[in-house]
C-alpha cells in the first residue's frame, strides 16, 4: 500500500475519536477537524527530533485550542516521541496518563505549553518567538533559528488576550511565528455568527500581521498558504477553513463534535467515510512507519546543529543559558554587603532596582520590562537597551498597557528557556495578569512577576489602585511564591530567592514608599525561611507580632511601644508565607510560638492570619476596599499606626 496524505491525518482521527470514546470524555471535533493542516506541519514543515525533544533549535509547537488534545497526542505518538506510548493514549484522561484533558508541559516532551483557557497558548507563543528572536540576536543563526507555529481555533481568536498578542506580535514584528487558525466557524453553543461578527482577518492585517487563507482539508492548498506565511515577514495568521469533526457523517461540521464522544455508532459510521477499516487503537504498519519517517526528518538537521555547537566559541554560555543555570557562584552578597555598609531608606521598588542593577549585570540572560509603568514599577536598569524590531538584542520590553499579554509572554519566554523574563505593574492589577500568573504556577516556570504599589502605602490614588485582597489571593495559589519584603536587604534577598528557583513562579509586591532598612546583618538568606525573628522581645515575652513588608516597622514601633511597659514583643519578619510553611515545625514553633499572644499586621486583608495568630490572636488589616488620600493619613484612618495597635495588643492581654 502507498501511504496518502489521508491515511497519515485519518491516523489522527481515528486515535482521537478512538480515544475520547474510550475515556467517554473529551473533544474529538478539533482534532478531527485539523488533522490535515497538523499533518502537512508535522510531516513538511516542523523543525523537531522526537529522539531529542528538547534539542534548544526546535521549532515550538503550541496546541492554544488545549481542548483538541487528542491532536497533539496523535501526533507525538505517531511521529516517535517516547512517550506518548500506545497505552498512555488508551487511558487518556485517566489518572497517571501523561495524555491528561488538557496537554501540560511537563508531562510531555513536545508538549511546549500547558493550554486549555482559551486564547494563553497563542500569548505565550509570542513570548517564545520574542525569546527566540532575542537569542538569535545573542548566538547567531548557527545556534538560534527556528520557528514558533501555533494551532488556535476560534474561541482563542475571540478573548480578550488575543488582541494584546496580536497587538504586541504585530509591533515587534515577529515574522517567525505563525498561527494557524482552525476556522471552522464552530464553538460550543453553535455557530461562530451566535456571537462573533469581526473580520478577524481585517482585525490581524490593521496589527501588522500578514494574513492568508486556505482550504484546510486541501493538503496542495495548506502548502500554499503555509509557503506564503513562510515567505512574509511578518507574523502570520492562515486562516484554515476547516469541518470540524470532518469524518464522522453526521455530527461533521456541528458543535456536537466539539466536546463530547461521538457515540459508538457515529464513530462506526465514520470509520466507514474515512475508509479506516482498523480497530480501535491499531495503526496499520505502513502508515505507523509513515509517520516514524515523518518523524525523522529532523534528525539530520539535528546532528548539522550539534556538529555547529560543539565548535561554537560560545558553547558553555549557550548550554548554560539553554539549562537555565545560573552562572556559577552566582551570589548577590556583595551587593546586600554594600547594603549593610550604606543603609538605604528608599522604597521596596527602588531598592528592586538597586538589586536589579547588580542582577543584570550578572545575568546576562535577564529580560525585564512593563506594562506601561518602568517609571514606577522601577524594571528598567541603565545598562538595558530595548527589545525592539530594529534590536532583539535588547534586554527591556515596552509591553505597552497589556498586563496579561506581558505575563502570558514571559511565561513563553520562560518556557522557551535561554532567558530568565520579569515584568512589572500594580499589584492591583495583578488581577488582570492573573490567569498567566496562574499558568506559570501550573507549569512550573521561572516567571518572575514585580508588583509595586503595594497596598494603601500607594496613598493619593484611591481605592481603584489599593490592594486588599490581592497578596493574600496570591499565596493562595498554589506553587507560586510570594515575597513581600520589608527593606532593601530584604527585596535582596528574595529577588536571589526568585532567580534561584527554575521550577516555579514568584512574585514581589513592593512599595511605593520608603521604608527604612531594618536588617543589621545578613550573614544568612534570612528571606529563604519564610519569617524569621527580626528583633527578640527585651522584657519577658508576651507577644509576637508578625508583619509584612511596609508593616514590619509598625510592628517595631508597636514593639517599642510595649516593651516600654514591660511587655516583652519579638517582631517576625514574614516576606514569604510560603517558604514559611516549607520550614520543620521546630523552626516554626520557635518563630511563631503558640503560648504567647501572637498579632498579624499586615495592610490588606486580614482574612488568612489566623493561619499564624490562631483565631485567639489579634489581626490588623484592612477588610474593606482604600480610601484616596496621602499615605500616612490613610495608614492613621484604617488604624494601622503603633498608637492605634498598642493598646489594643494590651488590652487583649489583660
Ligand atoms: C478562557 C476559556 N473560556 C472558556 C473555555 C471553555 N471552552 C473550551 S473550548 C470552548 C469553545 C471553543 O471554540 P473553538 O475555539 O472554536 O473550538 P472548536 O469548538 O472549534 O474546537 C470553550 C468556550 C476555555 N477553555 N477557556
Ligand atoms: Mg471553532
Amino acid at each position: 500500500m502507498t501511504v496518502s496524505h489521508s491515511d497519515l491525518a485519518n491516523a489522527i482521527r481515528a486515535l482521537s475519536m478512538d480515544a475520547v470514546e474510550a475515556a467517554n470524555s473529551g473533544h474529538p471535533g478539533m482534532p478531527m477537524g485539523m488533522a490535515d493542516v497538523a499533518t502537512v506541519l508535522f510531516t513538511r514543515y516542523l523543525k523537531y527530533d522526537p529522539a531529542a525533544p528538547k534539542w534548544p533549535d526546535r521549532d515550538r509547537f503550541v496546541l492554544s485550542a488545549g481542548h483538541g488534545s487528542m491532536l497533539i497526542y496523535s501526533l507525538l505518538h505517531l511521529t516517535g516521541y517516547a512517550r506518548p506510548t500506545m497505552e498512555d493514549i488508551r487511558n487518556f484522561r485517566q489518572i497517571g496518563s501523561p495524555c491528561a484533558g488538557h496537554p501540560e508541559n511537563f508531562e510531555l516532551a513536545g508538549v511546549e505549553a500547558t493550554t486549555g483557557p482559551l486564547g494563553s497558548g497563542l500569548a505565550t507563543a509570542v513570548g517564545m518567538a520574542m525569546a527566540e528572536r532575542h537569542l538569535n540576536a545573542t548566538f547567531g543563526s548557527d545556534l538560534v533559528d527556528h520557528r514558533t507555529w501555533v494551532l488556535a481555533g476560534d474561541g482563542c481568536l475571540m478573548e480578550g488576550i488575543n488582541h494584546e498578542a496580536v497587538g504586541l506580535g504585530g509591533h515587534l514584528k515577529l515574522g517567525r511565528l505563525i498561527v494557524l487558525w482552525d476556522d471552522n466557524r464552530i464553538t460550543i453553543d453553535g455557530a461562530v455568527d451566535l456571537s462573533s461578527s469581526e473580520n478577524v482577518l481585517g482585525r490581524y492585517d490593521s496589527g501588522g500581521w500578514h494574513t492568508v487563507s486556505c482550504d484546510g482539508h486541501d493538503p496542495a492548498d495548506i502548502v500554499r498558504a503555509i509557503d506564503a506565511a513562510l515567505a512574509d515577514p511578518r507574523p502570520s495568521l492562515v486562516a484554515c477553513r476547516t469541518l470540524i469533526g470532518k469524518g464522522a457523517p453526521n455530527k461533521q461540521g456541528t458543535s456536537a463534535t466539539h466536546g463530547s464522544p461521538l457515540s459508538k455508532d457515529e464513530v462506526a459510521a465514520a470509520r466507514v467515510t474515512l475508509g479506516w477499516d482498523y480497530p480501535p487503537f491499531e495503526i496499520p504498519d505502513e502508515i505507523a512507519s509513515a509517520w516514524i519517517d515523518a518523524g525523522k526528518r529532523g534528525g539530520a538537521v539535528r546532528s548539522d546543529w550539534e556538529a555547529r555547537l560543539s565548535t561554537h566559541s560560545d558553547k558553555a554560555e549557550f548550554e548554560r543559558r539553554a539549562a537555565g543555570r545560573l552562572p556559577d557562584g552566582f551570589s548577590l552578597d556583595a551587593y546586600i554587603g554594600e547594603l549593610l555598609a550604606n543603609p538605604q531608606k528608599v522604597a521596596t521598588r527602588k531598592a528592586s532596582e538597586l538589586t536589579l542593577g547588580a542582577i543584570n549585570a550578572l545575568l546576562p540572560e535577564t529580560i525585564g520590562g512593563s506594562a506601561d509603568l518602568t517609571g514606577s514599577n522601577n524594571t528598567k536598569t541603565k545598562d538595558q537597551a530595548p527589545f525592539t524590531a530594529d534590536n532583539y538584542g535588547g534586554r527591556y520590553v515596552y509591553y505597552g498597557i497589556r498586563e496579561f499579554g506581558m505575563a502570558a509572554a514571559m511565561n513563553g519566554m520562560a518556557l522557551h528557556g535561554g532567558v530568565i523574563p520579569y515584568g512589572g505593574t500594580f499589584l492591583v492589577f495583578s488581577d488582570y495578569c492573573r490567569p498567566a500568573i496562574r499558568l506559570a504556577a501550573l507549569q512550573q516556570i521561572r516567571s518572575i512577576f514585580v508588583m509595586t504599589h503595594d497596598s494603601i502605602g500607594l496613598g493619593e490614588d484611591g481605592p481603584t489602585h489599593q490592594p486588599i485582597e490581592h497578596v493574600m489571593a496570591l499565596r493562595v495559589m498554589p506553587n507560586l511564591d510570594v515575597y513581600r519584603p520589608a527593606d532593601a536587604v530584604e527585596t535582596a534577598e528574595c529577588w536571589q530567592l526568585a532567580l534561584e528557583r527554575a521550577d516555579g513562579p514568584s512574585l514581589l509586591a513592593l512599595t511605593r514608599q520608603n521604608l527604612p532598612q531594618l536588617r543589621k546583618d545578613a550573614k544568612e538568606n534570612l528571606s529563604a525561611k519564610g519569617a524569621y525573628r527580626l528583633r527578640a522581645a527585651a522584657a519577658a515575652r508576651k507577644v509576637v507580632l508578625v508583619a509584612t513588608g511596609s508593616e514590619v516597622e509598625i510592628a517595631i514601633a508597636v514593639a517599642d511601644a510595649l516593651e516600654v511597659d514591660g511587655i516583652g514583643a519579638d517582631v517576625v519578619s514574614m516576606p514569604s508565607w510560603s517558604r514559611f510553611d516549607a520550614q520543620p515545625a521546630a523552626y516554626r514553633n520557635d518563630v511563631l510560638p503558640h503560648d504567647v499572644l501572637r498579632v498579624s499586621i499586615e495592610a490588606g486583608t486580614t482574612i488568612g492570619w489566623e493561619r499564624y495568630t490562631g483565631i485567639a490572636g489579634l489581626r490588623f488589616g484592612i477588610d474593606s476596599f482604600g480610601a484616596s488620600g496621602p499615605a500616612d493619613k490613610l495608614y492613621h484612618h484604617f488604624g494601622l499606626t503603633a498608637e492605634i495597635i498598642a493598646p489594643q495588643v494590651r488590652a487583649a492581654l489583660d
